[in-house]
């Protein structure tokens, strides 16, 4: 049988990376079945055109997986292919809370993880057998996790991954000419374990991943990596891993001996991470984060106010170490992604500029900004619902981006927005991105441009950029910063060929 993968979008950004549960599911099915893989970002179809693609080519299972805000994308995919008789199968964090939902749209749904339930899936259809709700349960019934330590090798070396390169077209004839294999750069999601404990009250994770710790083995784990570097090796791109684990040093001990069997078996890759920023505390985790490749951590900060911070159980951020600990790893020249949350109860007018003006005392960072949303199934969202103050109980279904589901108590909706608005273009302005560069002027040139394009792409979350034509506009913006950048890539030129050619500097 044919089965066709499909993730949607959610229609401001593109997906940049490829989303792991299709390239997992892939290798999890049973053998004899092709599966084609296809997300929004590399396979621009609409609806219509889907159903046509998947009448035309004969597929037999359709496989939808979404996050809540691409699910109304998701659910209109699912009519236009089932109105040609084609079975669809739905799961993901969404569908799971809300399965009657997705069965007003989907022949089946896969509840939590679908590792275990989706070659029964497959078998099912083959057989025109499919039931309505799949779930790992165990012998008492109760839901069961898979256990990570059977987790199959995603061969993404023989995979297509050409259409998740994420250097701008418009970009890469100078990233060529600058710096030659960077023009071709995909960020590949691999993860290592599965849970978190701690529960924040916005967040689905601990209900759908449970909060105890399962684990990949660190063989599998090192043995994908060295898999990944096979691409660069070939001459394909450059390759940077994304570890999608909430929490990659949730359990210090079993971080760290993984850290040391990647540094061992010389699986080093320039990757990203999400950490806590209370885990950030230990010096040897940030010394091995250094050694084994970790470039930029992912760290949802979330508020500047420790209110904030309480009341939605996220106790375990303090913001007076905020500075201290990102200076600390700026020190082993790893930099954050910081996340900020707007809108939470204790928000008042001006939250922008208040945190802008912290931001500016840390070491360059990615800042990225984001309203409060209570997605189902977190407790945020029973909270609301039960106080009676969601203005939108089904938000995801018509998703207006950067927009309010529910009133905070400080602030109004639209200030929300507003501040918002502020936030992102404060951080991303031509000004800020010239003054990070100079920040980082001491350090490796291959690095600062790196920087500065992930600046610019990072300005196309809030601000779509989805043509040549506004990359042309950011670009021209930023002509200061890449001006700085290009006259020390050619002053340290010239330098290597003076040197090489025995001229004494
Ligand atoms: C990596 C990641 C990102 C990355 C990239 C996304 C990507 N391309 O992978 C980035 C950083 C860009 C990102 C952004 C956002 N993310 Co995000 N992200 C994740 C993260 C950490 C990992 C995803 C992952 O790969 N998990 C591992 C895979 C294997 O798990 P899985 O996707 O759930 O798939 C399993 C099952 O669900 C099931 N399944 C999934 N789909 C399907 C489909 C079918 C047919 C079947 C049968 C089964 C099935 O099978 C899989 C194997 O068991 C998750 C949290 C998490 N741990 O999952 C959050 C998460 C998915 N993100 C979330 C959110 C909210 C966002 C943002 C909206 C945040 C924001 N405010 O901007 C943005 C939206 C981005 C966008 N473009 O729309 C929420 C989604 C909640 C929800 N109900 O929608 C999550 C769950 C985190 C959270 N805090 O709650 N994200
Ligand atoms: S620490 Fe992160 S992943 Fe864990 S519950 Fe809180 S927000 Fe979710």
């Amino acid at each position: 049988m044919k089965i066709f993968l499909y993730n949607p979008d959610d229609g401001i950004s593109y997906n940049y990376i490829p989303h792991l549960w299709m390239f997992l599911l892939k290798a999890l099915t049973p053998e004899n079945h092709e599966v084609i893989i296809a997300d929004r970002k590399v396979q621009n179809m609409n609806e219509k055109e889907i159903s046509e693609y998947v009448v035309e080519n004969g597929i037999g299972l359709v496989g939808i997986g979404a996050m809540t805000r691409m699910i109304g994308k998701a659910y209109k995919v699912a009519d236009a292919v089932r109105e040609r008789g084609i079975s669809v199968v739905m799961g993901g964090p969404h569908v799971t809370v809300m399965p009657e939902e997705a069965l007003k749209h989907a022949d089946s749904v896969a509840i939590g993880e679908a590792d275990n339930t989706w070659p029964q899936m497959v078998e099912d259809a083959k057989n025109g057998n499919l039931k309505k709700i799949y779930r790992n349960a165990g012998k008492n019934g109760k839901e069961e996790k898979p256990d990570l330590g059977s987790y199959p090798l995603i061969p993404w070396s023989e995979l297509d991954i050409g259409g998740f390169n994420n250097i701008p077209k418009i970009l890469r004839p100078m990233i060529k000419h600058f710096a030659k294999g960077w023009e071709n750069f995909f960020l590949i999601p691999v993860e290592t374990q599965r849970g978190c404990p701690y529960g924040c009250e916005f967040c689905t994770v601990t209900r759908f991943f449970g909060n105890s710790i399962r684990f990949r083995t660190n063989e599998s784990v090192v043995q994908e990596l060295l898999n990944l570097k096979s691409i660069v090796k070939e001459g394909r791109g450059r390759v940077g891993v994304l570890f999608v684990d909430d929490n990659f040093a949730i359990n210090l001990k079993r971080t760290k001996s993984l850290l040391r069997d990647i540094i061992a078996a010389n699986a080093q890759i320039f990757y990203f991470a999400q950490i806590s920023i209370n885990l950030l505390k230990d010096d040897e985790l940030i010394d091995l984060l250094a050694e084994s490749g970790c470039k930029w951590i992912f760290i949802g900060l979330e508020s500047i106010d420790e209110t904030n911070l309480k009341l939605v159980h996220k106790n375990q951020n303090k913001p007076k170490d905020y500075k201290r600990i990102l200076e600390k790893l700026a020190q082993k020249d790893i930099y954050a992604i910081v996340s900020f949350i707007f809108g939470f109860d204790n928000d008042s007018p001006g939250i922008a500029e208040r945190t802008f003006q912290q931001l500016k005392t840390w070491p360059p960072c990615l800042p990225v900004f984001g309203q409060l949303t209570p997605y189902p199934g977190t407790p945020l969202y029973d909270k609301l619902l039960f106080e009676n103050r969601l203005e939108r109980p089904v938000h995801w279904i018509e998703v207006q981006p950067f927009e309010m589901a529910h009133h905070p108590l400080r602030i109004s909706p639209e200030i929300v927005h507003q501040e918002l608005k502020k936030a992102w273009t404060f951080s991303y302005s031509s000004e800020m991105n010239y003054k990070s560069i100079n920040c980082l002027s001491d350090r490796d040139i291959g690095y600062q441009l790196f920087h500065l394009i992930a600046r610019v792409i990072f300005h196309g979350i809030y601000f779509p950029q989805k043509s040549s034509f506004k990359w042309i506009k950011v670009l021209f913006k930023n002509r200061k910063a890449f001006f700085k950048v290009g006259k020390s890539i050619y002053r340290k030129r010239i330098h290597s060929s003076k040197v090489s050619n025995g001229v004494r500097p």
